[in-house]
C-alpha cells in the first residue's frame, strides 16, 4: 500500500521520533513557503518597467544578522529538543531485557539468530532464520547487529528504527513493538546489486502466539542432541562457514 505520509508507528519510542519529524517538517515547510512567496512577490514588484531605473543596493546588515541568527537559534533549539529521544534510543544502555537476537546482515539477507533454549549464542542449539524475525508484542527486544561483508542498514519504518550494520562491529540496538503484525525490514544502505531485494519481515506476535511459534520453531533445535547428530551443527554454523564461500564461487 502506497502511503504518502509516515507509516503507522508501532514502537514505544516512535512517538518521540514523529514529534521531532513533525516539528522539523513544519518549520522547514513554513520557511519554504515564505521564501517562495517572497520570491514571487519580488519578481512582480521589481519587474522591468519602462521609465524605472535599476538601483544598486549594498545590502542590509541588520537583515543579514537576523537571517543568520534566527536559523542558528532554531538549529540549536532543535538540537536540544532531540537530545532526549536520541539518548533514549541510541546513547544510553538499552532498557534491560532477557530477549536477545543476533542479526547478521550479508549480501543480501538478514540472518536472525536466536540463542536457543540455553540462552547462549555460539552454541549448537542456536537457531538462525533467514529474512524473518519473530518477537512478542510489548516486550523489549535487544538486537545485536553485525555484518558479514559490507555496510547494511537495519531499517524498520513502523518502529522508527534505523541502524547501520558495520563489518567488524557488533552494535546493540533495541525496540519494543506495541502492536502485533508483520512489518517490513528493508536494507537501507546501498550494499550491492541485490540491495533492492534485501528485505526481511518482523512478525510481532501476541505473547500466546509467540510462545506457540517458539515452541514449534526454536525448541526444535534443542532435540538434535538426542537424535540427528551432525546435521544439528550445520544450520548454526553458516555465519562462519559462508564468509569466504561467496567469493570463491
Ligand atoms: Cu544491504
Amino acid at each position: 500500500m502506497l502511503d504518502w505520509w509516515l507509516p503507522e508507528n508501532v514502537s514505544t519510542y516512535g512517538r518521540d521520533i514523529d514529534w521531532l519529524f513533525h516539528l522539523i517538517y513544519y518549520i522547514t515547510g513554513i520557511t519554504a513557503i515564505l521564501v517562495f512567496a517572497t520570491m514571487i512577490v519580488f519578481l512582480v514588484m521589481y519587474r522591468d518597467r519602462p521609465g524605472r531605473r535599476a538601483r544598486y543596493t549594498h545590502g542590509n546588515t541588520t537583515l543579514e544578522i537576523v537571517w543568520t541568527v534566527v536559523p542558528s537559534l532554531i538549529l540549536i533549539i532543535l538540537t536540544f529538543l532531540s537530545v532526549p529521544a536520541w539518548s533514549k534510543i541510541k546513547m544510553q544502555a538499552p532498557p534491560p531485557s532477557d530477549f536477545v537476537v543476533q542479526v547478521t546482515a550479508k549480501q543480501f539477507n538478514w540472518q536472525v539468530t536466536y540463542p536457543g533454549p540455553d540462552g547462549k549464542f555460539g552454541t549448537a542449539d542456536d537457531k538462525t532464520l533467514l529474512d524473518e524475525m519473530h518477537v512478542p508484542v510489548n516486550k523489549i527486544v535487544h538486537v545485536n547487529l553485525r555484518s558479514q561483508d559490507v555496510i547494511h542498514s537495519f531499517f524498520v519504518p513502523q518502529f522508527r528504527m534505523k541502524q547501520d550494520a558495520v563489518p567488524g562491529r557488533e552494535i546493540p540496538q533495541w525496540f519494543e513493538a506495541t502492536k502485533p503484525g508483520k512489518y517490513e525490514l528493508p536494507c537501507a544502505e546501498l550494499c550491492g546489486f541485490g540491495h533492492s531485494g534485501m528485505r526481511g519481515w518482523i512478525y510481532v506476535h501476541t505473547p500466546e502466539d509467540y510462545k506457540k511459534w517458539a515452541a514449534e520453531n526454536l525448541q526444535a533445535a534443542a532435540t538434535p542432541a538426542a537424535g540427528e547428530k551432525t546435521d544439528a551443527a550445520k544450520p548454526a554454523a553458516p555465519a562462519a562457514a559462508t564468509t569466504g564461500g561467496k567469493a570463491k564461487r
